[in-house]
């Protein structure tokens, strides 16, 4: 049975049904995780609500994974840290966790990874905090993720000069140049560096889906930085954020969440306007604030979800698209059994595990 929750009237009765449901409902696919306790529920907040001391927890634990030691074979990624068997974790798979069938639910158990590393390797006792896309875009250097205080992620990068950046392109489209562009020269990530340089986009339409060439290769620079506030006020907008939230299906959905008809969408725009690290299809973790922008996805797909949670979680809306990267080469369509993998960082699991929030490993929510 479909129902359709179009009428508030719908909706209102919905939420009784859901209240008084003492037994899990009848439309639960074979396999489908228990409920989570309510005392093992996690909140996730936006990282503007977090108090200063807070963010700071969270920082820290972050800079921990940046010390502790990697746990792979570092003759086979050239990891030395174990924030970086998250990032080599990340190149591994991207072809075939992008614009595609699983994008949401790898990113949702990948992110989820990390903030039980947090947790159990670094002492960290609160939920993975959320980037409030529109909240900050009106002055990303006066935001409370990006001011550059001991309670942000470092600031902007040194500015460099226009002629020595790349162009800036944003799917597809022309955009004006950041403002960094160097290395962050204070803040909480001023000692940090990475290894891992940008891969060509490109690759992705190789038919061959190995993983690139060189994918690992490996030579430490400072962290650079290269804020773009044009994205951020085009792009990061409520105008956009309601397109997103008004689709009715998962394929408009990821479509909007991403770029339709050249326009990008807010998840494009967040990795992008971070700078050329961010903005890399495979390399993206290495920008710290990488993990609370996919919260701020995950936290989109988890309320668009929640408006129809019979259709959209387990139902004929849940899921669209293959499990390679923007289907090439031409794979099979994700299914509630299809197997996500994170290779060492976790273990495998089917769609079904992690599709719907608030049951099995998933114990957490948003707070709004
Ligand atoms: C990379 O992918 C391969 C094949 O799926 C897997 O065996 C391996 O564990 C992965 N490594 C990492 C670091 O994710
Ligand atoms: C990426 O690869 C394509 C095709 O090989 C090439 O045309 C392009 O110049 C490359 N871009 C960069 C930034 O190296
Ligand atoms: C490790 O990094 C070095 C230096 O960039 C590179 O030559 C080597 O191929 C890398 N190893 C692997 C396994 O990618
Ligand atoms: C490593 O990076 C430095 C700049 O930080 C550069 O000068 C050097 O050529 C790079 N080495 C390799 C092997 O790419
Ligand atoms: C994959 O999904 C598309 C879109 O829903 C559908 O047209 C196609 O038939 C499916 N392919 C298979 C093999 O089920
Ligand atoms: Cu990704």
């Amino acid at each position: 049975m479909r129902l359709s929750f179009s009428s508030f009237g719908a909706l209102l009765s919905l939420a009784t049904t859901l209240v008084s449901a003492s037994v899990e409902p009848s439309h639960l696919p074979a396999g489908a995780p228990k409920v989570c306790h309510p005392h093992l529920m996690k909140v996730r907040r936006e990282w503007g609500d977090l108090s200063r001391r807070e963010r700071r927890k969270y920082i820290d634990a972050v800079l921990c994974l940046q010390h502790r030691p990697s746990q792979l074979d570092h003759a086979l990624y050239n990891t030395t840290t174990r924030y970086e068997d998250f990032v080599v974790a990340h190149i591994n798979a991207t072809r075939h966790v992008h614009r595609n069938g699983v994008f949401l639910s790898w990113h949702r158990g990948y992110i989820a990874l990390f903030e039980r590393s947090l947790l159990s390797e670094c002492g960290y006792d609160g939920a993975l905090p959320y980037w409030g896309w529109v909240k900050h875009a009106k002055n990303l250097e006066a935001s409370p993720l990006f001011d550059g205080s001991d309670y942000s992620f470092s600031g902007n990068g040194v500015p460099t000069p226009p002629e020595s950046k790349p162009p800036c392109v944003i799917v597809g489209r022309p955009c004006p140049l950041g403002t960094g562009g160097g290395c962050v020269p204070t803040g909480p990530f001023k000692d940090y560096q990475i290894g891992y340089a940008p891969i060509n986009m490109s690759v992705i339409l190789d038919p061959n889906p190995g993983i690139p060439a060189n994918a690992f290769a490996y030579n430490r620079t400072c962290f650079p930085r290269d804020l773009n506030q044009a994205i951020a006020t085009q792009y990061q907008t409520r105008a956009n954020e309601r397109r997103l939230m008004s689709t009715e299906t998962i394929a408009a959905f990821q479509d909007v969440l991403d770029s339709r008809v050249g326009l990008a969408g807010l998840h494009p725009a967040a990795h992008v306007l971070t700078g050329p690290v961010n903005g890399n299809f495979f390399a993206s973790p290495q920008e710290p604030t990488f993990f609370l922008h996919h919260a701020a996805v995950d936290r989109a797909w988890a309320r668009w979800q929640a408006r129809d949670r019979r259709g959209r979680v387990y139902g004929d809306n849940a899921l669209f698209g293959t499990v390679t990267t923007m289907n090439i080469p031409p794979s099979a369509n994700a299914t509630l059994d299809t197997l996500l993998s994170w290779g060492p960082l976790g273990d495998p699991r089917p769609i079904v595990d992690v599709i719907a929030l608030g049951r099995g490993s998933y114990c957490y929510r948003y707070d709004y």
